[in-house]
């Protein structure tokens, strides 16, 4: 086994006191917190794309940092990325890895070639995960980057560029299926519009329904129990993506009757994208029943792109984990850093602490979040300032009990409510917070 990394053994968990930049100080896989040890609770994954694949390349130059694992064509480089991500996964504790297909293997002339190359690849990582016990998370289909989808793929006007991308993802759900992976994610990377002057919006998403549903069937048909995910994003590539944010995918699951088949796949830098907060995002798919896996990142307020950093923002970690608990915890899903080290940081040891940055934000949320569900004050505000619903005329709305002209005899009676208002306290509740994390 080729050792990418031999400057660099097992990353350990040695606490906050220490200085060891090779270690962890708050990731202790084994740690139990809320109940399951911590390794269970974060699922923490490799994003094989920007991991094994991202060199720094930019829009203004060529890359910073040496991807190509020994390569020396595109195979062979391929076959080092299978060695050095499993390396990866097992210096650093993480136990699951994410793929799109073109990340394993290339793209080649013809679709059957390319598939040809992806099952070598993919008979690879079979191997290494019998071997290390690392196990894939989810798999996706690049349907998006080779020009014939420069109009989308599920979603383009040639009926012809639908079915190759339909041949695609047949292949790609296959080969996830192989690899014992529990989620597919649609990412529709370029599944939008620039001008509706040339394009049927609603041509298009029928298509893609058409397209989710008979992967949905065929999925199912060859043992696939796992979650479909289908990752929210509102713009980038195209200025209008069709997947916008949660609440707009879910009334298109909900139209086309796949909401029972599809969960949502959140990324951080997407929910900001739609200026929503990464909160908001898991909160309206936790409410709806649709909480399914976690893209972990972060952008940068200053920027307006998807930046797709390492995060390091222990607020934001802190409230997905709180929802995550809230919503029962991963089930199929986990987080995944879909997040790659700024170009500057173009060494290989750059890896290694950008992920245990990562690692360790996610642990101090998942223990943040454990304190403030624990403390509870916040929960009980919410709870308290709802209370007009218990009982009384809210408790019968709620019941089913009262017609609008009920409702409107009892507010005729009451007359002016401003005396059943109370504050809404932020000031004290968001130090309520800072002296729970703090304390
Ligand atoms: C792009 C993005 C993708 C998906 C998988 O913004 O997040 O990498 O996660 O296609
Ligand atoms: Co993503």
């Amino acid at each position: 086994m080729p050792d990418f990394f031999k400057d660099i053994g097992q990353i350990k968990y040695e606490g906050k006191t220490s200085t060891n930049p090779l270690s962890f100080k708050y990731y202790d896989p084994d740690r139990t917190v809320m109940g399951k040890p911590m390794r269970e609770q974060l699922k923490f994954a490799l994003s094989w794309w920007h991991t094994l694949g991202g060199d720094g390349t930019d829009m203004f130059g060529v890359g910073t940092a040496d991807k190509k694992w020994g390569g020396s064509d595109p195979m062979s480089t391929d076959k080092g990325k299978v060695a050095a991500a499993f390396e990866l996964m097992e210096k650093l504790s993480v136990d699951y890895y994410c793929f799109h297909d073109r990340d394993l293997a290339p793209e080649c002339p013809t679709l059957s070639e390319s598939n040809e190359k992806l099952d070598i690849i993919v008979d690879m990582c079979k191997d290494y995960q019998n071997k290390t016990g690392k196990k894939l998370l989810w798999g996706t289909a690049k349907c998006f980057d080779h020009p014939r989808y420069m109009h989308g793929a599920g979603t383009a006007p040639s009926a012809d560029v639908f079915c190759y991308a339909a041949a695609q993802i047949k292949k790609a759900l296959e080969s996830t299926v192989k690899l014992g992976g529990n989620g597919y994610v649609f990412w529709g990377g370029r599944e939008g519009y620039e001008t509706l002057l040339n394009t049927n919006m609603s041509l298009e998403l029928d298509n893609m329904a058409r397209l989710m549903r008979m992967i949905v069937d065929y999925g199912r048909s060859i043992g696939f129990t796992g979650d479909f995910y289908i990752e929210p994003k509102p713009k980038e590539p195209t200025k209008h993506q069709y997947d916008f944010d949660t609440a707009t995918v879910l009334a298109f699951l909900r139209k086309y009757n796949l909401d029972k088949d599809f969960k949502m796949n959140i990324e951080a830098n997407h929910a900001t994208l739609a200026t929503h907060t990464f909160q908001h995002e898991i909160r309206v798919a936790r409410d709806n029943g649709v909480f399914g896996s976690i893209d972990a990142n972060q952008g940068d307020m200053l920027l307006g792109w998807d930046t797709d950093q390492f995060p390091t923002n222990v607020y934001d970690a802190t409230w997905c984990m709180y929802e995550v608990i809230k919503a029962g915890g991963f089930t199929n899903g986990g987080l995944n850093f879909d997040s790659k080290a700024r170009r500057g940081s173009f060494t290989p040891e750059d890896i290694f602490y950008s992920y245990i940055a990562g690692m360790d934000t996610f642990a101090l949320g998942l223990i943040n979040a454990e304190k403030l569900i624990e403390d509870g004050r916040i929960d009980k505000f919410v709870s308290d300032r709802y209370v007009s619903w218990n009982t009384g005329i809210g408790a019968d709305i709620i019941a089913g009990k009262m017609t609008l002209s009920d409702i409107e005899k009892y507010a005729l009676q009451k007359g002016e409510v401003m005396d059943s208002l109370t504050s809404g306290r932020q000031e004290l509740l968001e130090g309520i917070v800072n002296n729970v994390l703090f304390s």
